[in-house]
């Protein structure tokens, strides 16, 4: 299995390839997994408690509040799996109840990142010593292949509205994926933003702190770093817009000027218009009907969702 340097490294093939292709078209694009080195993901972690966005603390209120009905609605003697795990400083909340029901839990954490798989198993050790904490490194195609060899009544986490970051069609192909690892009795928790009102949207992406604007430049400084390319990025601003008919956040870095760039390691020249975008990233934000379809898509049935009072988040449980 690959580590993850090799997997977060810009300098290989793959993400090399990706680059190249991403920069050659028009308009141009960078892959969002390119934010998630070891600076975008403290980054990350920052935005996570921004003011304005809502997502992680409106998700962990959820868990919090209905952790209880949450799995008592997935049934006895779970198996706790989560995809894109991190630390699992969410999940802590569901495995607090379940060891209220159950003397004994196993609980997967996958992930490509082995330090915050490690830092996982730390807290929880310390948190909960009955637990037994199984973790995987891999990513999301080795972490769906390594579903299907737990055994038990599993219950899979997909929280944080990781999947909003999926094209809907890649969302679809990634959840029949984890469905086809699945038996009867099986269910997934899926944690998703709704589609609201661009005025709590926008500053969700577009900081005060300037926190996400920082998050989305760290993709150039990484292919200043790691490709030894030249982008000035005072010349590069961060725009967030909401594309009300695809439901979605949309992010960019746009050229304040016209300006050359050389990437010496990809062995090309690229030139921007003034207010030229490079495409960083898409966020979609479900209605209900979205939520159904991808799960009916892929071969779930949706069974309860809960969310916040103002209905801003969504956690879904859904039955093979
Ligand atoms: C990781 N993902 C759910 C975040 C989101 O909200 O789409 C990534 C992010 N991009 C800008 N801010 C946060």
């Amino acid at each position: 299995m690959a580590t993850s340097k090799q997997l977060q490294f810009i300098a290989t093939d793959a993400m090399a390839l990706e680059v190249r292709e991403g920069l050659s078209a028009t308009p141009k694009r960078l892959p969002a997994k390119l934010f998630y080195d070891e600076i975008g993901s403290e980054l990350f972690e920052q935005i996570t408690e921004l003011p304005e966005y809502y997502l992680t603390r409106t998700e962990r209120y959820i868990l919090e509040r209905f952790a209880g009905e949450i799995l008592q609605q997935a049934g006895p003697s779970l198996t706790l799996v989560e995809l894109g795990a991190g630390t699992a400083s969410k999940t802590c909340v569901l495995i607090e109840e379940l060891l209220q029901r159950q003397s004994r839990a196993l609980f997967y954490p996958i992930d490509v990142s082995p330090s915050a798989l490690e830092e996982a198993m730390r807290q929880l050790g310390r948190q909960f010593p009955s637990l037994r904490v199984n973790p995987i490194v891999a990513d999301y195609t080795g972490g769906v292949a390594a579903l299907s060899r737990i055994s038990g009544r599993k219950l899979v986490l997909y929280i944080g509205s990781s999947i909003g970051n999926f094209e809907p069609q890649d969302a679809v192909r990634i959840l029949r994926r984890v469905r086809q690892t699945l038996r009867a009795g099986d269910a997934l928790l899926l944690g998703a933003d709704f589609a609201k009102s661009p005025k709590i949207l926008l500053p969700a992406y577009d900081d005060s702190q300037g926190i996400t604007a920082a998050f989305n430049k760290n993709i150039l400084a990484r292919l200043n770093r790691e490709l030894d390319a030249d982008f000035d990025l005072d010349r590069f601003r961060h725009v967030a817009l909401w594309n009300r008919s695809d439901s979605r956040m949309e992010i960019y870095l746009e050229s304040t000027a016209a300006q050359a760039v050389f990437v010496p390691a990809l062995d090309m020249d690229l030139s921007f218009e003034p207010r030229e975008r490079i495409h960083t990233e898409n966020s979609y934000k479900y209605t209900d009907e979205m939520i159904e379809s991808i799960l009916r898509l892929s071969g779930f049935t949706l069974a309860q969702t809960w969310c916040d009072r103002k209905r801003w988040f969504g956690v879904h449980l859904a039955r093979v």
